[in-house]
């Protein structure tokens, strides 16, 4: 077969499973093109997109604009390295800043780079300016985590498909209940060692787990009271998904360390990036930190791009009225439904928790039935299912997903 010869799904689906390594369990389904809140298969049937790469996709797939922005600038210069100058990272760090409202940008590539950044930045941070003895900082963080796959970041995961096996794994965390404010300030007080708390506004993985109202806002006051870095990993929050530029911008908290990624890109180009004001970002020197494509020409475009797109077309707001819509009227059916037990997110992240346990595969099956009904979503912890489509969703599309979703479960009711 020639390389560039059109594929069926079934030979896609042999081709993956005979040379890929085997680290995925994906839906089977073989996608070769997308456009706005659309994917198109490789037999040419159409879907719509509700998983939007885990929220990278917030802009709607292959966006005109950011697309432009990534073919001219990847025509006129792509990569530099940081080893000289490009004259276009200065202008989207001042325009990232700028709209999120920090002194400074440290620019890397993927989610887990841009978390591990942040967690050398708060180290370093609590030796020379907070005062703490080398080797002694301790960073909190909590249950059912997720930010990322790098050894540093399994190693405080409680994910033992994520974890077992990787060992020795890296010292310095400290572990507590996600949502309880009472276990924080515990392992704050009476332990000067402690530098930071890394948090997901909601816990994505976990299974679109929002936290209490006024969580975030009082662990970051609890932050203050102890001197400690508040690190808010919005890589799968941010970017308009929940309804606000960022997810903690609904309790109006400015995090002392913001990580972002997935989104700042609109999925074309892998883009994330760390801020910090300066009295935290000024402790990174020249060859403490870095990656040979962070901060690149094209990564800089397109970001630069994608962030426009969020305001041009307004899509916090979106996010927001279609995410109040969506749980009405899934709400709405899960008051006669024996097979949905509940709806629960912000804005467009949300997650329907299927009545069975995590060991079934009936969430598994109610995607693959999605599937056949053109709609595209994944199961999470064997009974939950995520719902995250592109922000540039209609009202009237939104309608029209939400009769086939509903009309899916109705196949699976007991
Ligand atoms: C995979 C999950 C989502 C993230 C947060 C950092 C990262 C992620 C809050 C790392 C990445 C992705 C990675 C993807 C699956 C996916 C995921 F189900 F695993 F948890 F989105 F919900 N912080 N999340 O959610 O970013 O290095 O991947 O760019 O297959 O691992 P990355």
């Amino acid at each position: 077969m020639a390389v560039l010869e059109q594929l069926t799904s079934q030979q896609a689906i042999d081709l993956e499973n005979k040379y890929g390594a085997h680290n995925y369990h994906p839906l089977p389904v073989v996608l070769t093109k997308g456009e706005g809140v659309y994917v198109w298969d490789v037999e040419g049937k159409k879907y719509y997109d509700f998983l939007s790469a885990y929220s990278a996709v917030n802009q709607g797939h292959c966006h005109p604009k950011i697309v432009g922005a990534m073919v001219n600038q990847a025509q006129t210069l792509s990569l530099t390295s940081r080893a000289f100058y490009n004259d276009v990272l200065g202008k989207y760090e001042k325009f990232a800043c700028e709209y999120f409202g920090f002194d400074k940008l440290l620019p890397m590539n993927t989610g887990a780079e841009a978390v591990e950044t942040a967690l050398k930045l708060c180290r370093k941070w609590a030796y020379e300016v907070k005062g703490i003895a080398e080797n002694e900082a301790e960073i909190i963080v909590c249950e059912n985590n997720f930010h990322g796959r790098t050894t540093t970041i399994i190693s405080f995961s409680n994910d033992p498909v994520a974890r077992k096996n990787f060992g020795p794994y890296t010292k310095g965390f400290i572990k507590i209940e996600y949502d309880n404010l009472v276990a924080l300030e515990e392992a704050l007080k009476n332990n000067s060692n402690v530098a930071g708390f890394l948090v997901e506004p909601i816990q994505g993985e976990a299974g679109v787990y929002v936290p209490s109202e006024g969580y975030l806002a009082q662990a970051k006051a609890l932050c203050e009271k102890y001197n400690v870095l508040f690190i808010a990993d919005e890589v799968q929050t941010g970017i308009a998904r929940t309804g606000k530029l960022l997810a903690v911008n609904h309790e109006n908290v400015k995090p002392d360390v913001l990580i972002l990624g997935k989104a700042i890109s609109g999925g074309v180009y892998p883009v994330s990036a760390v801020l910090a004001d300066d009295a935290i970002m000024q402790v990174i020197k020249p060859g403490n930190h870095g990656s040979t494509f962070g901060g690149n020409p094209v990564a800089a475009a397109v970001a630069i791009a994608a962030l426009e797109v969020v305001q041009d077309e307004q899509l916090a707001e979106r996010a927001e009225t279609l995410g109040r819509l969506f749980r009405i009227k899934i709400n709405d059916y899960i008051a006669t439904s024996s097979i949905a037990n509940l709806v629960r997110g912000k804005g467009l992240l949300n997650a329907i928790v299927i009545n069975d346990s995590e060991e079934s595969d009936t969430a598994w099956n109610i995607c693959l039935a999605l599937r056949d009904n053109g709609l595209l979503a994944k199961p999470t912890h064997g009974n939950i299912i995520r719902f995250a489509p592109p922000l540039v969703m209609t009202e009237a599309q939104l309608m029209d997903c939400v009769n086939i979703i509903i009309t899916t479960l109705k196949q699976f009711e007991k």
